[in-house]
């Protein structure tokens, strides 16, 4: 049985979850509280499992640990390759990865929470400034995405064609992110109708931060 280390409202672990949810395949939701008591993943036990203590954490069935949601996707996309989350060409699937990597190599670790920390932590930011900080870079990144989606005519329903793809995988949980961080998302009308377009699909709704075992 795969287990998926992960945390509710953790963005890569919600990828991940999206993905297996997609592929039809079912998991051990094991938590790690990214909060609690200074956080779970600074624990020896789980350091063990994951050195660099974030989440998720992927076992497969054969017992194979990974880490890094994106390399975790690739995978269940090479052992289980229908539903299809890179469709396409070879160029169709660059372009895919591209949109991907944008939200998880230039958005998301700005906006990680132990960067959050050590900004409100070691530099003495207050929680205005971290708010400032974490809003510029969801803005700027989405900002050129929503550009990218409207001025290419593969954009249908999702990021790429009318099926979901690795792009959108990374495209909701970030926008989650934002909600939740109250930054306001009005001038980006075409992720935000790709993002509702994806929230109705089960596996999608399944994977929903607030529908996991550890939400509260
Ligand atoms: N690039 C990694 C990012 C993993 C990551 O940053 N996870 C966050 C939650 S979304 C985490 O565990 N943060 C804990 C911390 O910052 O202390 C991936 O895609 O898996």
């Amino acid at each position: 049985m795969i287990q998926l280390y992960n945390y509710f409202r953790s963005s890569a672990s919600y990828r991940v979850r999206i993905a297996l949810e997609l592929k039809g395949l079912s998991f051990d939701y094991i938590p790690v509280h990214l909060t609690r008591d200074g956080g779970e993943q600074f624990k020896p036990e789980y350091r063990k499992i994951n050195p660099d203590a974030l989440t998720p954490t992927f076992i497969s069935d054969e017992g194979e640990r990974l880490t890094q949601s994106l390399a975790i996707i690739e995978y269940l996309e090479e052992i289980k390759p229908e539903p299809a989350l890179l469709p396409g060409t070879a160029i169709e699937r660059a372009y895919i990865r591209s949109i991907a990597l944008q939200i998880s190599c230039e958005i998301h670790p700005l906006n990680n929470l132990r960067v959050l920390n050590y900004l409100t932590g070691t530099l003495s930011l207050d929680a205005q400034h971290k708010s400032t900080w974490y809003a510029h870079w969801v803005e700027s990144g989405f900002a050129s995405i929503e550009q990218k989606l409207n001025d290419d005519k593969r954009t249908g329903i999702f990021c790429f064609g009318d099926t979901p793809t690795v792009a959108d995988i990374c495209l909701v949980p970030q926008v989650f992110n934002a909600e939740r961080m109250k930054v306001p998302l009005d001038h980006y009308p075409t992720i935000m109708r790709i993002t509702t377009a994806a929230r109705q699909l089960e596996a999608f709704a399944r994977a929903e931060p607030s529908l996991q075992p550890d939400a509260f």
